[in-house]
């Protein structure tokens, strides 16, 4: 390398700095099972291109299953029905696939448990946020809820994704840190 060059990166290093020290707003979210069982965590990252959404799971069954961001911040056993529809601010239909798609709550894959019974999936989508004053963000009106179901998404059926049960629940308020 260059002396040029290499003055040009330190130059490049000292001037990203203050935004690399920068904390990007943060939620952690707990997520169990309808018996209580500790099924593992959600947590939401504001990054400059999106929400940034990472699922770490554990004690599921084996297989691929739906994961939404429902509109109400309630995760009651053992149906989870109170965390009501799919967050849908946008006023859309079901699916990532669907021409008249898709809900704001509507994740771009299925989370794959493995053998283990343990699996992570990781999103950065432009159509939810983390900042409360935003018309899609997790935290307006009291807060949403993640759900994990029984089957997975087929990306397509209004309004559910065919996606069945609920069987895990998580629910999202604040505080960001
Ligand atoms: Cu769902």
């Amino acid at each position: 390398m260059s002396n040029i060059r290499i003055a040009l990166a330190l130059a490049a290093c000292l001037a990203a700095a203050p935004f690399a020290h920068a904390k990007s707003p943060t939620l952690t979210v707990p997520i169990h099972a309808a018996d209580g069982t500790d099924v593992g965590k959600v947590t939401f990252t504001q990054k400059k291109n999106g929400l940034h959404i990472h699922i770490v799971a554990k004690n599921l069954p084996v297989g691929d299953h739906a994961v939404h961001i429902h509109q109400n911040a309630k995760c009651d056993p053992p149906d989870f029905k109170s965390a009501g529809a799919h967050f849908n601010p946008d006023g859309k239909k079901h699916g990532m696939n669907n021409p008249m798609g898709h809900h704001n709550g509507d994740l771009p894959a299925n989370l794959t448990i493995g053998e283990n019974h343990a699996g992570e999936a990781s999103f950065t989508v432009n159509y939810l946020s983390l900042d409360a004053a935003s018309p899609n963000s997790i935290l307006a009106n009291g807060g949403t809820a993640i759900i994990i179901h029984d089957h997975p998404d087929d990306m397509m059926t209004d309004p559910t994704g065919n996606a069945g049960n609920r069987i895990a629940c998580g629910v999202i308020t604040g505080p960001v840190q």
